[in-house]
C-alpha cells in the first residue's frame, strides 16, 4: 500500500489515543504494540471486504483447505511485509520513540499445530493468498494450543499454552454466522411424501462460532480468510429458570463437555489415539466448514450439481476425512439429491493429501464409538462401503484379501484413510519417493484400481516468511544479486549461481550467517548462561522429537566424539555447537527420555573442562515458529536424519537450505529432492536407502547385535547409557536401552551409525575449506527456489483444484 511515513505516525497516534486515552509518551509497551496491531487490521480490512466481493460477484471457484492444524506463527512483521510497509512504519516509530523489534516480540505465536503438517497448511495459505488465488482454510479455534514445553532438571515439563489469554488481534467473531453441528441421538429413516427422510433423537446440538482471520498475500491484493470455529452451548440451552433453582451444575457440565471440544489440540505427532474428543472435533470443524460452504454457494443461484464447479475442498491428512460422509449426508439429506448425483459431486469436489505411512498415525475409529458420536454418517459411510466393495468385487471377483484390503469398514473399525481415498478424486503424496511408496507398496491395491487419482506434490515453504522475514539481510543479497524477477518468482533464485566464485558475495553471506549466528549466542547466553562460540560449526536438528527422525542417533555421535576428545584432547576438530529444539508427546516415553539424554549429555560435555570448549550441545526450549525464525538463519549444517522411508516429506530441510545451511542427510522424504537439486557435492548423504530399510523390515533380517559386536565404540556408548557417565540414576535411560535391547533398535540407528560418524567427520573437512563451504551454501541457496510453497500451490491449482489467479483489475 502507498504510505508515507506522516501518515503512518500520524494514524499510529491517532489509534492509539483513540483506543487507550493515552499519548505516546504515557501508553505502556503492550498498548503500543496493541494499537499498531489494530491500525494495521485497519490497513487490511479494506481489501479483505473487497476480495471476497469480487470473488462472489466473478463466481470464482474458491479452495477451502481443511485442516486440524494451522501452525502460523506471528503474524504482525508478515503483514508490514506483505503490506510492503514495513520501512515506513519502522521509522516513523523510530521518531516516536519506540522501537519496532521490541512491539514485534509481544506478539503471541499461535500455536495451532503440532509441526510440519500445520506448518504446511500456514505455508499454503501465505502462497494461495500471495498468488492471487481464491483458496481459504478451515479448521479449529483451539483454545489452548500446543503446550509450551519447559525443561526442568533436564526432563520436559507440559505447560498450558494460553495465546488466547490477552485478545488475539487478527481474529474477528462472526457470531451471526453459527452453524449448528449435531452428535449422537438415534437416527431413524422414515418414508415422507418427499421420499425417504432421517428423523433425529435425543442428539446433541452444539454452536460452531466462526472467527476469521485475514490471510493477506504479498501481491497486496487478495486477503482470503482462515476461518476457525470454536464450540459453544447454543444460547437456547442456558436455561435461567434451572440456574435460579440452584441447579446449574447439570448446565456447567453440560457447557464444559461442549466447549472442551475447542478447548486443546491433541499433542501427538505421527500417532493416534482414538479418543472420542477428537473424533467429536474432526466431526465439528468438517461440519461446520461444510454447512457453511453449502450456505455460501446458494448466493450463487447456481444448480447443485455444479457444485463442483466453484468449490474444491482439500481433506489435510485423514484428520477431516469425515468430509466424505458428511458432504454426502448434506447432499442427500438437505438438498435432497439421489445417491448417484450426490456420490458423483463429493467426488469431484474432494481432494486428499496423504502425509504419513507411519502405521501408528492411521486413523481407525472404532465402530461402536462411530456409530455413537455420529450416527447418520456411519449409515451413510456403510452405503458408501457396501456400494464400493460390491463395485471391487466386480472387478476382483473372489480376490477377498483386495477387498478386505480396501474396503473402510473393517475388523470392527472405520478406516479413515480409505474412506479419503474412495472419496476423492485426488489422492498426493507430499514428495516424490513418498508418493512412488503409495504407488507401490502402502496404498498398492488403490492404485492398481484409481491410477489416475494418484499423483504427487512436494512440499514447500514460504521465502516470504523463512528468508525476507526471518533473514532479511540475505533476502536482499540474494534479490540484489539475482535480479527483481526474483521478487516474484523463486525459481529465479537461481541466478544467484553467478556468483560463485564472486568473492565480495561470499563474504559478504559469510557476514550474513556470523550476524545471525551472534543472535543466536546472545540469546542462549541471555537464556541459558551458556557461552558459545559463533566460530563454531552450528550443528542444528529441530523438529519434533520422533524415534525415526532419529535425534539418538545425533546424540550418540556426540557421545562418540565427547569420547574421543577425552582420550585425545589435542584432536583437530572445528569447533561445533550442536543445538537441538524438540517437544515430544506427552505420552511418548522414548522420546522423553531421548530429551533427558540430550539435556544431560549437555551437562556433561558443556562444564567438562577437558573439552575445552570444543563441543557444546544446546536444547532450545518449547521449539516453535519463532524460535525457528531465529535459529534456521543461524544454521550451518541441518540435520536430516530419519530413517529413509519413514519421514514423508519434511520442510525444515527446505527452509535451512534457503539459508545457506549444508545438508547432511539420508535419502528420504525431500531431501531427495534437495538433492538432485544442488548434486553430489553440495549436500552430505549416508545411511541406508528406502529400499535398504524396507528390505530388512520385510526380511525381518536386521539384527543390531551383529552391529554392536563389532562396534566397541558403540558398545561403550550403550555402557555410558547405564554407567553414571551422564546421570547418577543408572537406570535414568531405561527406555533408550529398551528400545534398542527389548525392541531391537527398529529405526536402524546402529546400523547407520558407522555411515553418520563418517558423515560429519567429512562435514569438519568440508568446513575446514571456508571458501568452498561458502560456494555449497551459494549453490544450496540458488536452488532453493525450486522448493517454494508458491511452486506447490501453482501445481496443486492446475493439476487438482482447477483453479486460475484472480487479479482484481481484470
Ligand atoms: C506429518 C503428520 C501428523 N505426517 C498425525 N503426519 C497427527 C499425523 O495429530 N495427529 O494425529 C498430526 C500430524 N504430520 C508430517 O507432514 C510429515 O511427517 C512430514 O514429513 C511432512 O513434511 C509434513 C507435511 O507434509
Amino acid at each position: 500500500m502507498n504510505l508515507t511515513k506522516n501518515q503512518f505516525k500520524e494514524d499510529y497516534v491517532k489509534r492509539l489515543t483513540l483506543t487507550f486515552a493515552q499519548t505516546t509518551t504515557e501508553a505502556s509497551l503492550e498498548h503500543k504494540y496493541l494499537a499498531l496491531g489494530k491500525l494495521i487490521r485497519d490497513y487490511i480490512s479494506e481489501s479483505w471486504a473487497e476480495t471476497n466481493n469480487y470473488y462472489t460477484k466473478k463466481k470464482c471457484k474458491q479452495i477451502y483447505y481443511f485442516s486440524m492444524e494451522f501452525l502460523l506463527g506471528r503474524l504482525l512483521n508478515s503483514y508490514l511485509l506483505n503490506l510492503n510497509i514495513r520501512d515506513v512504519v519502522k521509522d516513523g516509530l523510530r521518531d516516536l520513540g519506540i522501537d519496532l523489534d521490541t512491539l514485534l516480540e509481544l506478539e503471541p505465536d499461535p500455536a495451532l499445530g503440532n509441526g510440519g503438517l500445520g506448518r504446511l497448511a500456514a505455508c499454503f495459505m501465505d502462497s494461495l493468498a500471495s498468488l492471487g488465488f481464491p483458496g481459504h482454510g478451515c479448521g479449529i479455534r483451539f483454545k489452548h494450543g500446543l503446550f509450551n514445553q519447559k525443561i526442568i532438571n533436564g526432563y520436559q515439563k507440559e505447560l498450558l499454552n494460553n495465546w488466547l489469554k490477552e485478545d488475539f488481534l487478527w481474529e474477528i467473531k462472526k457470531p451471526e454466522k453459527t452453524v449448528t453441528v449435531r452428535f449422537g441421538g438415534v437416527v431413524n429413516l422414515v418414508n415422507t411424501p418427499n421420499g425417504i427422510e432421517p428423523v433425529y433423537s435425543g442428539c446433541e446440538e452444539i454452536d460452531a462460532v466462526p472467527y476469521d482471520i485475514p490471510i493477506l498475500g504479498s501481491n497486496m491484493e487478495t486477503v482470503n480468510t482462515l476461518r476457525l470455529f470454536s464450540a459453544e452451548l447454543p444460547e437456547e440451552e442456558i436455561d435461567l429458570n434451572g440456574l435460579q433453582k440452584g441447579d446449574y451444575q447439570k448446565f456447567i457440565d453440560k457447557k464444559f463437555a461442549v466447549e472442551a471440544i475447542s478447548q486443546i489440540l491433541y499433542p501427538d505427532d505421527s500417532s493416534f489415539q482414538g479418543k472420542l474428543l477428537r473424533l467429536k472435533q474432526e466431526y465439528f470443524f468438517v461440519s461446520a466448514g461444510l454447512q457453511t460452504i453449502l450456505k455460501r454457494y446458494k448466493k450463487l443461484k447456481e444448480s447443485i450439481h455444479k457444485f463442483s464447479d466453484f468449490v474444491g475442498i482439500h481433506i489435510n491428512d485423514t484428520h477431516p476425512a469425515i468430509a466424505v460422509g458428511e458432504l454426502m449426508r448434506l447432499l442427500l439429506d438437505e438438498e435432497g439429491l439421489d445417491w448417484d448425483s450426490a456420490w458423483d459431486i463429493t467426488v469431484k469436489t474432494l481432494a486428499y493429501t496423504n502425509h504419513t505411512i507411519l502405521a501408528e498415525a492411521m486413523e481407525k475409529w472404532p465402530y461402536d464409538m462411530f456409530k455413537k458420536t455420529v450416527p447418520r454418517i456411519l449409515m451413510i459411510i456403510e452405503e458408501i462401503d457396501r456400494r464400493f466393495c460390491e463395485e471391487v468385487s466386480k472387478k476382483y471377483e473372489e480376490d477377498y484379501s483386495k477387498i478386505d484390503s480396501m474396503r473402510i469398514i473393517y475388523n470392527g473399525e472405520v478406516r479413515m484413510a480409505n474412506l479419503a481415498i474412495i472419496g476423492s478424486h485426488s489422492i498426493n503424496g507430499v514428495a516424490k519417493i513418498h508418493t512412488e511408496i503409495l504407488k507401490n507398496r502402502e496404498l498398492h491395491d488403490f492404485y492398481l484400481l484409481y491410477p489416475e487419482r494418484f499423483n504427487n506434490k512436494t512440499n514447500g515453504i514460504t521465502h516470504r516468511r523463512w528468508l525476507k522475514n526471518a533473514n532479511p539481510e540475505l533476502y536482499k543479497l540474494v534479490i540484489e544479486k539475482s535480479g527483481p524477477e526474483c521478487l516474484n518468482d523463486t525459481n529465479k533464485f537461481i541466478n544467484f549461481l553467478k556468483y560463485i566464485n564472486d568473492d565480495n558475495v561470499l563474504q559478504t553471506l559469510d557476514k550474513i550467517k556470523f550476524k545471525n549466528k551472534e543472535k543466536v549466542v546472545a540469546f542462549v547466553k541471555n537464556k541459558y548462561n551458556i557461552d558459545i562460540n559463533p566460530f563454531s560449526i552450528f550443528d542444528v536438528q529441530v523438529k519434533r522429537l520422533h524415534g525415526y527422525k532419529r535425534q539418538l542417533l545425533n546424540v550418540f555421535n556426540i557421545i562418540y566424539l565427547y569420547n574421543q576428545l577425552k582420550q585425545n584432547p589435542e584432536l583437530d576438530i572445528v569447533p561445533r555447537t550442536f543445538f537441538f529444539g524438540a517437544k515430544a508427546a506427552p505420552s511418548y516415553y522414548l522420546a522423553k527420555n531421548i530429551i533427558k539424554l540430550i539435556n544431560s549429555v549437555a551437562n556433561v560435555i558443556n562444564n567438562d573442562p577437558d573439552i575445552r570448549n570444543k563441543i557444546k550441545v544446546v536444547f532450545l526450549e518449547n521449539y516453535g515458529v519463532s524460535i525457528a525464525e531465529l535459529i534456521i538463519p543461524a544454521g550451518d549444517v541441518s540435520e536430516q536424519i530419519s530413517t529413509a522411508s519413514k519421514e514423508a516429506s519434511g520442510t525444515g530441510n527446505m527452509k535451512f537450505m534457503m539459508n545457506g545451511a549444508v545438508t547432511l542427510a539420508t535419502l528420504d522424504g525431500a531431501n531427495v529432492e534437495i538433492y538432485d537439486e544442488v548434486g553430489d557435492n553440495n549436500i552430505v548423504i549416508f545411511g541406508l536407502t528406502s529400499q535398504e530399510v524396507m528390505d530388512l523390515e520385510k526380511n525381518r533380517t536386521y539384527n543390531f547385535r551383529d552391529i554392536l559386536n563389532s562396534n566397541p565404540d558403540l558398545q561403550k556408548i550403550l555402557t555410558q547409557l547405564s554407567d553414571g557417565t551422564f546421570s547418577e540414576n543408572k537406570e535414568e535411560f531405561k527406555d533408550i536401552l529398551n528400545h534398542i535391547y527389548g525392541e531391537g533398535d527398529p529405526y536402524f540407528v546402529l546400523k547407520d551409525f558407522s555411515a553418520y560418524v563418517e558423515a560429519q567427520n567429512k562435514i569438519n573437512t568440508l568446513y575446514e575449506n571456508r571458501r568452498g563451504w561458502l560456494q555449497m551454501c551459494l549453490v544450496n541457496i540458488a536452488h532453493s527456489g525450486k522448493f517454494s510453497s508458491d511452486n506447490s500451490i501453482r501445481k496443486y491449482a492446475e493439476d487438482i483444484w482447477h483453479i486460475k489467479e484472480v487479479k482484481r483489475g481484470e
